[in-house]
């Protein structure tokens, strides 16, 4: 993937409240062009896969459990600065502390049911984009 791009998941809660078009606006509206996206449910596999570099951490299981219990939305997206301005875009980890108009502010519940993903590099939007998404479904 070129270093213009970042990759992004809609997390099950989104989906449940009923959220997704109003997360894709806020992504459209901030320059981001969509150049894969579809809807999926991650295995318990998957989210461990995904996840690993936490799998020490106490909320592991429960990060496990929440990203696997219903279907999400997976995306590449396509902007200059893309991981840095899609961080920003979503806002702190934690919704408590993000800014206001960041969509984790608007949409996210908790520290544990935050909405959305952003990678946080080039190396791994890079390799999170490819755990999804095979060459032939990015446009
Ligand atoms: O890159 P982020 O999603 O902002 O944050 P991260 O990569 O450090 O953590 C990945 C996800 O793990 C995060 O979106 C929610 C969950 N998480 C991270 N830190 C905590 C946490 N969940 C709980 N319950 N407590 C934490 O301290």
């Amino acid at each position: 993937m070129v270093t213009n791009r970042t990759f992004t998941m809609l997390k099950p809660d989104s989906l449940e409240k009923g959220n997704t078009g109003a997360i894709l606006e806020k992504i459209n509206m901030a320059g981001f062009k969509i150049v894969a996206m579809k809807q999926t449910q991650m295995s318990k596999r998957d989210a461990e896969t995904f996840y690993a570099v936490h799998r020490e951490r106490p909320f592991f299981g429960d990060l496990v459990e929440y990203m696997t219990r219903g279907p999400i939305v997976a995306a590449i997206l396509e902007k200059e600065n893309a991981v840095e301005d899609f961080r920003t875009l979503i806002g702190a980890t934690n919704p408590e502390d993000a800014a206001d108009g960041t969509i984790r502010k608007l949409f996210a519940t908790s520290i544990s049911e935050n909405a959305v993903h952003g990678s946080d590099s080039n190396e791994n939007a890079s390799i999170e984009g490819s755990f999804h998404f095979s060459g032939r479904e990015i446009y």
